[in-house]
């Protein structure tokens, strides 16, 4: 008798499969399109040697223009389901007040345009994108920015209600407070404890305060935020690498996680900010705010996990991430040879799990997961770039997410970063992670073996592997 020696991983009826882009990355800028300066596009005016081959904010994949062409691939590459972002100083020029009436009929037309393919459309309002004038007062330490975004978000809703009902508040907000005010990734590029702890209470603070208005405004809409869930792995068994691992959870998921899911801060987190005199200003309207303004569900990045062990003694010195935990370089770890990180499929079982027993088994979509690869171009064959690893990546994270579902985990869909290759923060197009590649050129666009792959398992609902 035969021996199967595959399987049909069958996904749910309904379930949803497409991608993810945001504005700032795709739309680039247009002479006299209204569009103001974002924190980014001031960051590359005075230091363009951060960004790679100094590629800036302006130049990203010219989707303003082309967008009509691009979201007809969307439908050529199985799209059920696409993410993209508004960016606030496209809409709102000045940050508060008038709007851009360009910017409403670019988004209208490109909104429309999508749900006419019957693509089900999600609209994230904030992906790492201020307007420079908001972040020259202070930008999210500032608490007016929090009324400012609240604003925002409530014109947004407003504009573009009717077409669209389904919402994202923030994408990853660790990544700016770990990036901008720990670190020296995003602007303003500061190393500040106090201030990152600030910026990340006022942050949610404000997406709570959009969770709130989306309700008010339509109450049969949907809104999430998006997070990037990476869990934290211990170096071994040892209580204090245990510890190390339970901490880094703590700022960089729970940190957001728990107050958008369940309303609170966790317990340990306050008295850690406490202990070291890095409370924020806050009052007991904002946190009831938070506790009454959760997410309807939730949007999960995943990449790589985050392997950790014990700080060493002398990182506790000046109080930082690392006088809590220190990063682990797993020997024999699997390994995206273009790009660096850690390949571990697992995580996004975990992940699942996670959600389903701490967290009232929430409705969530895989909202980012992807491969970048540098130097694509070598693998191209006969016009067309062969990016078998690819595929290979997204089956091996497909099988265990199937396996978290069949085990009750309630995720809904699964979405790829990205759609067409697209310009990233400080790497601008370094690193190669779409289904369809983009000719810096010519602007040409032409679909990857992945794209193709990507229909039929959209038009299968699934694989077999
Ligand atoms: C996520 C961001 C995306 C995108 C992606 C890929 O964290 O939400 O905007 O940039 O990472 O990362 P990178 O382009 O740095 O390889």
């Amino acid at each position: 008798m035969a021996v199967p020696t595959e399987t049909f991983y069958q996904f749910p009826e309904g379930f949803l499969w497409g991608s993810s882009t945001s504005g700032p990355q795709t739309e680039g800028t247009v002479e006299g399109d209204g569009k103001s300066m974002s924190n980014w596009d001031y960051w590359y005016s005075i230091a363009p040697e951060k960004f790679h081959a100094q590629i800036g904010p302006k130049d990203t994949s010219t989707f303003y223009k082309n967008y009509r062409k691009d979201i007809s691939l969307l439908k050529e590459t199985g799209h059920t389901v696409f993410r993209t972002s508004i960016q606030w100083s496209r809409l709102i020029p000045k940050g508060t007040g008038e709007v851009n009436q360009q910017a409403v009929a670019f988004y209208r037309e490109v909104f429309s345009e999508i749900k006419k393919q019957g693509i089900q459309l999600i609209v994230n309002l904030y992906h790492f994108d201020l307007p420079y004038c908001l972040q020259e007062i202070g930008g999210w330490e500032n608490k007016e920015i929090v009324y400012a975004f609240e604003s925002y978000a409530r014109t947004c809703f407003d504009l573009f209600g009717d077409i669209v009902d389904t919402w994202i508040t923030f994408n990853e907000p660790i990544v700016p407070v770990e990036c901008g005010y720990l670190g020296e990734y995003h602007y303003p590029c500061k190393v500040d404890m106090k201030a990152a702890v600030q910026v990340a209470y006022h942050t949610q603070l404000a997406s709570s305060l959009a969770v709130k208005a989306c309700h008010e405004m339509n109450s049969n809409h949907k809104i999430c935020i998006v997070l990037n869930l990476t869990p934290a792995y211990p170096r071994s068994e040892s209580s204090e690498d245990k510890t190390a691992a339970r901490l880094a959870e703590l700022f960089q998921t729970k940190s957001f996680l728990d107050p958008s899911v369940l309303g609170t801060y966790p317990e340990e987190l306050i008295s850690i900010v406490k202990e070291h005199d890095l409370l924020p200003e806050w009052t007991q309207e904002e946190l009831d705010i938070i506790k009454e303004n959760t997410v309807d569900f939730l949007g999960v990045n995943y990449y790589q996990p985050l392997r950790v062990q014990a700080p060493s003694a002398d990182s506790k010195e000046k109080l930082t991430l690392d006088s809590f935990f220190a990063p682990y370089d797993m020997p024999g770890k699997k390994i995206n040879p273009h790009r660096g990180w850690e390949i571990y499929e697992k995580g996004i079982y975990d992940i699942g799990i996670n959600l389903k027993e701490h967290y009232g088994n929430i409705e969530w979509l895989v909202t980012e997961n992807g491969m970048g690869v540098e130097g694509e171009e070598k693998f191209r064959k006969d016009g067309v770039i062969e990016d078998d690893y690819r595929i290979e990546f997204i089956e091996d994270h497909l099988i265990e997410l199937h396996r978290a579902i069949q085990d009750g985990s309630n995720c809904k869909g699964y979405m790829l970063w990205t759609f067409i290759d697209c310009w990233s923060w400080l790497n601008a197009y370094k690193n190669r992670y779409g289904l369809v590649e983009l000719n810096l050129e010519s602007q040409e666009r032409i679909i990857k073996k992945s794209g193709y792959w990507f229909k039929e398992l959209s038009q299968n609902n699934g694989f077999r592997k």
